[in-house]
């Protein structure tokens, strides 16, 4: 995928009687090997996460339970999304600012990522964010 772009995924899963079985396996389902699996959960009520973008990281959002909304910007075009099907998977390639918001009660969300945690690949400040997209162009 480009930088600066998103999509959403279908993620195979099984439903019988006994609940829904959901499964990716990286470089077949999604275009990356997953090198890092983290979570997000708990999240008081009206409290934003992110506020940053990724320099190299690919990542994959699969909203296990309840919902929360996804504000993207690709230094041109704002998207606001919402996130709440546990087959329903949002990819995101880098060079995307982030904010996460309005988590609904109980809302978990799993990300697969495709490196390691590396703080120095974080954008954390728009007008960086912003020459990096112009000098990606
Ligand atoms: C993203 C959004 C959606 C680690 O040590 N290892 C990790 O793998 C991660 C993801 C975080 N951390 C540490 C770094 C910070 O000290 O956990 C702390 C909280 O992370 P952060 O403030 O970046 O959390 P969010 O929710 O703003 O951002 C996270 C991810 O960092 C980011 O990649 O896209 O979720």
């Amino acid at each position: 995928m480009p930088l600066g772009a998103f999509r959403f995924l279908d993620v195979p899963s099984h439903r019988d009687p006994r609940g829904l079985l959901g499964f990716v396996e990286g470089s077949r389902d999604i275009p990356f090997a997953i090198r890092r699996v983290y979570y997000i959960c708990q999240v008081p009520p009206g409290t934003e996460r992110g506020g940053h973008a990724h320099r190299r990281l690919e990542q994959l959002f699969i909203p296990l339970a309840g919902s929360f909304r996804m504000r993207l910007d690709d230094g041109e075009t704002q998207h606001d999304l919402l996130l709440d099907s546990p087959t329903r998977a949002l990819h995101l390639s880098p060079i995307l600012w982030r904010e996460l918001y309005d988590f609904s009660p109980g809302a978990a969300c799993l990300i697969l990522a495709s490196e390691p945690y590396d703080e120095a690949e974080y954008i954390r400040d728009h007008e960086t964010f912003l020459a990096a997209t112009r000098a990606s162009r």
